[in-house]
């Protein structure tokens, strides 16, 4: 596909209502993972899971974007293509993407069955040649009974040696990520697993029958390992895992674990490390909707923000959208020093908006329950609910009201947080996508699909007891297409 081929493509999509604007998605049809996070030669590229013929996990190709800034995304033709006859022929599915010296090279999964395929580009990443001796690893070592799963390699260098990840399972054990070695990126050692998980725990430390899409990255001494997980319903993909330690001769001692993201729409992230060394990952958001409704839209699949992910003490990590997406602020409204109890709607001048950016910092009284809601219609029935809960300690998106189409999810969502004298939200609605970062640590992510036209009102309720608000911005967004 040219350039001028998904301009039209994504120029007929353009005023569906749902389709978000300052996030990057394809042009049109299906994406999932975003794969082959590199920065070259200045320049962010994203490569993605992706069906250009359906938005249905079909056939999948490798979709290409590249950004100055890693707000604005241009496309590129598409990077991997399956090649009938090829290790790769079924699909290509997720992988990353590496400078060997000076030579940019993609690892990634062949499947049917799955195995790791190789290709590079003589032209700065804009064509791409598959290695003659596809696949360089033909599957799983035979004594792990992976079941066939193997797939999503993830190379780093250390050294001389390179290694990488693999996703797995060990049948009747749980999910795995597993450990090669090599001089060349042509033959690879297995080693071992690098870390094992337990499908039948009873709490979930490391649940999971299958982890896939690892990554691994390197703050000073402290590694942190992150994967997705697989639940044991088919094709159950349940949300990201990190696990933070230390990498001492080809062994990782975990230290503390958490989940990367809430809400079950956020998935298979990857994280790309850019020139400054700053950590920066994206995931996949997944529709909450039903195939016919995909169908009729024409695309599925949203990019999520970019996040900058760094350590916290105790091996924790901070999650913060990253700072570039300040360029997209326009109008802006500001609230301060506003002690808040009752039932009205807080918020003057009747916010009507679908694209919206809020900074606000609270000092919740015991007991209270206060929040926003998104999406309102003029009549009340359609609106998203972003809660507070100081009993609870959470924070949840209720979505029982966000549609009036009942073949879209509506069940809510939460996160605990830690309990602290103030709660900061930083919120970016951009149509049916919601994120939300809570406190600098914590992130959850939703999907709504309001129907009425007048659902774009905005609101700030108390629903018991009294908060302070110590500084409430609230920004209209651009969009980054010029369609
Ligand atoms: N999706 C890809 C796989 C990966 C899974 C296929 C995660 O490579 O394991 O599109 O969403």
């Amino acid at each position: 596909m040219n350039n001028a081929q998904a301009f039209t493509q994504r120029k007929k999509l353009a005023n569906d209502p749902h389709r978000p604007q300052y996030h990057f998605l394809p042009p049109a049809n299906w994406m999932n993972d975003p794969n082959g996070l590199i920065q070259w030669k200045g320049q962010y590229h994203l490569f993605y899971q992706y069906n250009p013929y359906a938005p249905v996990h079909g056939r999948i190709h490798w979709g290409h974007a590249v950004s100055f800034d890693l707000v604005h995304w241009t496309d590129l033709p598409i990077a991997l293509t399956p090649t009938p006859g090829q290790a790769d022929a079924d699909g290509c599915w997720s992988g990353c993407a590496i400078d060997n010296h000076g030579i940019p090279t993609l690892m990634y999964s062949g499947i049917h069955p799955q195995r790791v395929c190789l290709a590079t580009s003589a032209d700065d990443l804009l064509t791409w040649q598959y290695y003659s001796g596809n696949p360089i690893i033909a599957g799983p070592p035979d004594a792990l009974l992976a079941g066939g799963h193997f797939r999503d390699p993830f190379v780093w260098k250390e050294g001389n040696d390179w290694y990488m990840l693999m996703g797995s399972r060990i049948e009747g054990v749980g999910g795995t990520i597993l450990l090669y070695r090599s001089l060349d990126l042509i033959t690879w050692d297995y080693l071992h697993p690098l870390l094992v998980g337990d499908a039948n725990t009873v709490q979930p430390v490391l649940p999971g029958v299958m982890w896939e899409c690892p990554d691994f990255l390197t703050f000073g001494d402290q590694r942190v390992l992150i994967f997705s997980i697989q639940g044991p319903r088919d094709n159950e993909l349940l949300h990201p895992l990190y696990v933070s330690g230390t990498f001492r001769d080809e062994q990782f001692l975990p230290q503390a674990q958490g989940m990367l993201a809430h809400g079950g729409y956020f998935y298979a992230p990857q994280v790309l490390r850019n020139d400054q060394g700053r950590y920066i990952m994206w995931g996949w958001l997944m529709e909450g909707r039903s195939n016919s409704l995909l169908a009729e839209a024409g695309w599925a699949g949203v990019m999520s923000l970019p996040i900058v992910v760094a350590p916290l003490p105790g091996g924790g990590l901070s999650l913060e959208p990253s700072p570039e997406l300040t360029s997209l602020r326009e109008n802006h409204w500001r609230y301060e020093g506003m002690e808040l109890s009752g039932t009205e709607n807080f918020l003057h001048g009747d916010i009507q908006d679908d694209r919206l950016e809020i900074l606000a910092e609270f000092e919740p009284a015991q007991n209270c329950e206060f929040g926003f809601t998104f999406r309102h219609s003029q009549d009340d029935k359609e609106q998203t609910r972003l809660v507070y809960q100081s009993a609870s300690q959470r924070v949840s998106i209720e979505r029982e009201q966000s549609s009036l189409n009942t073949e879209v999810d509506r069940e809510n969502s939460f996160v605990a947080i830690e309990a602290g004298e103030v709660c900061k939200l930083h919120i970016f609605l951009d149509h049916s996508v919601l994120e939300v970062f809570v406190n600098g640590s914590c992130y959850l992510a939703s999907r709504i699909y309001p129907t009425c036209p007048d659902s774009s009102g905005l609101e700030l309720f108390v629903r018991e007891g009294r908060v302070r608000v110590r500084s409430l911005d609230i920004w209209h967004l651009a969009s980054i297409w010029n369609l």
